[in-house]
């Protein structure tokens, strides 16, 4: 299944068109109700990846953990701008939208290197996400001791894995596509379509809605999974045609796919939009015609005022960052074209938003105010 690509209305503010330059200045377009000022930011090119998938920054060191879809894994010192890759990574299974995905660092990071990772592998039924740990040796560029502690219901095809990590205290938050099954995702008794929550060690987590890994049903790919300061958690969700969506978590709540969507099937036939009454949680925002979330970002940092409590979502059909506010419903505030698919986003430790392009030879961008 292949998304539509969907061509958008020009935006007010026009960028200089595959500039050479490092450093190129942006400004906002199209600022909807709220009123934000002085968000514009330059960029500067930090490297180029291939096939980059996620990112994350390594906390008491001065690298960047970049994923590589087709099985790789880099680090860059994101300081003096050197690119090492590492070794050990496991095999991965690529068709499609499998291989390599996310990588996050375990709360003992800074003492052992531990490091959470999800890939797909090869399955006699198709296909299956996992999610190991390994210890990462940043010194030598190497990748130990890995170990899967969790497998998501194996599927046929190569779409829809979601394989989001986020650990939140004592708990592994991994998000759970659907894998174009829809029906799974409003089966109890199946860990695809929601988001789940886990122990450390992969299990499933005490006090869960339904005792067992699901924390959340009806979530059809989710690609973006972050945690803001007063603990809440956000997702956003690759829609079918049209109804991309942010939403706000709550354990135990149901988020309608594929019984309820903004958006409609790819042969044209209609999904029933979400409506008070119906039992499913609806979007925060949606996005008809799509933007294609890849990723989201809540921002923290204190570099760029104007972000503050606020997301920061990556549009890969879209070639575009999107601003909105954490509430619902949840309000667009601004959005700035990119020129490209944006397959991650992260914010370093100075608060500076990293965005990398999606596919062959990634542009990785520093947005700065
Ligand atoms: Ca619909």
């Amino acid at each position: 299944m292949r998304r539509h690509l969907t061509v958008f209305v020009a935006f007010s503010v026009a960028i200089s068109s595959c500039s050479s330059t490092p450093t190129q200045a942006f400004s906002s377009s199209s600022s909807s109700s709220s009123a934000v000022t002085n968000t514009d930011f330059t960029r500067n090119h930090k490297a180029t990846i291939n096939n980059g998938w996620a990112m994350s920054f390594l906390p008491g060191t001065d690298y960047l953990a970049i994923t590589q879809r087709t099985g790789g894994l880099q680090l860059l010192n994101h300081l003096n701008g050197e690119l090492k890759a590492i070794s050990g990574t496991p095999e991965v299974y690529t068709e499609g939208q499998a291989g390599m995905h996310d990588i996050v660092p375990g709360p003992t990071f800074s003492s052992d290197g531990t490091v959470y990772l999800s890939w797909v592998r090869e399955h006699p039924a198709g296909a299956q996400g996992v999610v190991g740990t390994a210890t990462l040796d940043t010194s030598n560029g190497s990748l130990n001791n890995l170990n899967v502690i969790w497998e998501q219901d194996p599927a046929p095809g190569s779409g829809h894995f979601s394989l989001r990590l986020l650990i939140a205290g004592e708990y592994l938050f991994v998000s759970s596509g659907d894998r174009q099954q829809g029906a799974p995702a409003q089966d109890i008794n199946s860990n695809l379509g929601g988001l789940l929550r886990l122990t450390l060690d992969g299990q499933p987590a005490a006090g869960n809605p339904w005792n067992n890994e699901r924390w959340t049903m009806g979530n059809r790919n989710i690609l973006g999974l972050a945690a803001a300061e007063n603990g809440e958690l956000w997702i956003t969700e690759m829609g079918p045609q049209g109804g991309d969506e942010l939403n706000k978590v709550v354990a135990g709540d149901n988020y309608g796919w594929p019984q309820a969507s903004m958006g409609s099937n790819y042969d044209g036939s209609d999904i029933p939009d979400h409506q008070s009454g119906d039992g499913f949680h609806a979007p925060a925002i949606s996005w008809v015609p799509s933007i294609s979330p890849g990723n989201l970002l809540i921002y923290s940092g204190e570099l760029f005022d104007a972000f503050s409590h606020s997301a920061l979502i990556g549009g890969l059909s879209g070639q575009r960052l999107v601003q909105v506010t954490l509430e619902e419903p949840a309000v667009e505030l601004n959005q700035w074209p990119m020129e490209a698919r944006i397959r991650a986003i992260a914010q370093a430790p100075d608060g500076a938003v990293w965005v990398l392009e999606d596919g062959a030879a990634g542009n990785l961008w520093e947005l700065r105010p």
